[in-house]
Protein backbone atom coordinates (compact mmCIF):
# COMPACT_ATOMS: atom_id res chain seq x y z
CA UNK A 1 0.00 0.00 0.00
CA UNK A 2 1.26 3.83 0.03
CA UNK A 3 2.98 3.34 3.27
CA UNK A 4 4.85 0.65 1.93
CA UNK A 5 6.31 2.59 -1.00
CA UNK A 6 6.90 5.60 1.10
CA UNK A 7 9.00 3.01 2.61
CA UNK A 8 10.79 1.94 -0.61
CA UNK A 9 11.47 5.04 -1.96
CA UNK A 10 12.56 6.52 1.38
CA UNK A 11 15.05 3.93 1.03
CA UNK A 12 16.47 3.99 -2.53
CA UNK A 13 16.04 7.79 -2.89
CA UNK A 14 17.52 9.72 0.26
CA UNK A 15 15.84 13.14 0.82
CA UNK A 16 13.13 12.48 -1.93
CA UNK A 17 10.69 12.94 0.75
CA UNK A 18 11.63 15.81 2.82
CA UNK A 19 9.59 16.35 6.26
CA UNK A 20 7.34 19.24 5.64
CA UNK A 21 8.79 22.38 8.23
CA UNK A 22 7.58 22.86 11.47
CA UNK A 23 4.91 25.48 12.00
CA UNK A 24 4.56 27.62 14.82
CA UNK A 25 1.12 29.58 15.69
CA UNK A 26 1.75 33.04 17.01
CA UNK A 27 -0.55 33.63 20.30
CA UNK A 28 -2.04 36.96 21.63
CA UNK A 29 -2.48 36.68 25.01
CA UNK A 30 -4.85 39.07 27.19
CA UNK A 31 -4.47 41.92 29.65
CA UNK A 32 -6.61 44.28 31.22
CA UNK A 33 -4.71 47.50 29.97
CA UNK A 34 -4.49 47.00 25.84
CA UNK A 35 -7.44 49.00 24.23
CA UNK A 36 -9.57 46.48 21.88
CA UNK A 37 -9.24 49.18 19.10
CA UNK A 38 -5.17 48.64 19.28
CA UNK A 39 -5.34 44.77 19.27
CA UNK A 40 -7.95 45.13 16.12
CA UNK A 41 -5.83 47.11 14.48
CA UNK A 42 -2.64 44.50 15.40
CA UNK A 43 -4.51 41.51 13.97
CA UNK A 44 -5.12 43.74 10.97
CA UNK A 45 -1.70 45.16 10.31
CA UNK A 46 0.53 42.23 11.47
CA UNK A 47 -1.85 39.43 10.46
CA UNK A 48 -4.02 40.52 7.64
CA UNK A 49 -7.01 39.49 8.91
CA UNK A 50 -10.36 41.86 7.61
CA UNK A 51 -11.51 43.58 10.53
CA UNK A 52 -14.50 41.61 11.16
CA UNK A 53 -12.50 38.55 12.29
CA UNK A 54 -9.78 40.52 13.61
CA UNK A 55 -12.61 42.08 16.11
CA UNK A 56 -14.06 38.16 16.38
CA UNK A 57 -9.87 37.39 17.50
CA UNK A 58 -9.63 40.17 19.75
CA UNK A 59 -12.87 39.10 21.52
CA UNK A 60 -11.87 35.77 22.01
CA UNK A 61 -8.63 36.72 23.29
CA UNK A 62 -10.13 39.25 25.85
CA UNK A 63 -12.91 36.48 27.08
CA UNK A 64 -11.07 32.94 27.33
CA UNK A 65 -7.02 34.49 27.54
CA UNK A 66 -5.82 34.31 24.48
CA UNK A 67 -6.13 32.87 20.75
CA UNK A 68 -3.84 32.03 17.79
CA UNK A 69 -3.35 34.58 15.59
CA UNK A 70 -1.62 33.13 12.90
CA UNK A 71 0.47 29.91 11.88
CA UNK A 72 4.07 30.22 10.21
CA UNK A 73 6.99 28.97 10.01
CA UNK A 74 9.76 29.46 12.80
CA UNK A 75 11.69 32.51 10.96
CA UNK A 76 8.38 33.92 10.40
CA UNK A 77 6.61 33.45 13.49
CA UNK A 78 9.67 35.07 15.73
CA UNK A 79 9.07 38.06 13.14
CA UNK A 80 5.59 38.39 14.22
CA UNK A 81 6.15 38.28 17.70
CA UNK A 82 9.15 40.68 18.06
CA UNK A 83 7.38 43.11 15.39
CA UNK A 84 3.83 43.63 17.87
CA UNK A 85 5.98 43.52 20.78
CA UNK A 86 8.26 46.38 19.52
CA UNK A 87 4.81 47.90 18.24
CA UNK A 88 2.89 47.46 21.39
CA UNK A 89 5.98 48.96 23.76
CA UNK A 90 6.48 51.78 21.26
CA UNK A 91 2.88 52.52 22.23
CA UNK A 92 3.50 52.01 26.10
CA UNK A 93 0.82 48.83 26.02
CA UNK A 94 1.60 45.17 27.79
CA UNK A 95 0.35 43.21 25.05
CA UNK A 96 1.53 40.24 25.00
CA UNK A 97 2.57 38.05 22.17
CA UNK A 98 3.88 34.65 22.11
CA UNK A 99 4.74 31.34 20.18
CA UNK A 100 4.08 27.91 20.17
CA UNK A 101 4.92 24.81 18.26
CA UNK A 102 1.87 23.54 16.36
CA UNK A 103 1.67 19.92 16.61
N1 LIG B 1 -8.74 43.06 27.83
C1 LIG B 1 -8.45 44.28 27.06
C2 LIG B 1 -9.45 45.37 27.43
O1 LIG B 1 -10.47 45.10 28.04
C3 LIG B 1 -8.52 44.01 25.56
C4 LIG B 1 -7.48 43.07 25.06
C5 LIG B 1 -7.81 42.12 24.11
C6 LIG B 1 -6.15 43.14 25.52
C7 LIG B 1 -6.85 41.25 23.59
C8 LIG B 1 -5.19 42.28 25.02
O2 LIG B 1 -4.58 40.50 23.53
C9 LIG B 1 -5.54 41.34 24.06
N2 LIG B 1 -9.15 46.61 27.02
Amino acid sequence: DFDDNLLVLEKETPNATPAPPEKYRVLLLNDDFTPMDFVVDVLTHFFHHSEDIAYDIMMKVHLEGSAICGVYTAEIAESKVAQVTEYARSHEHPLMCKLEKDE
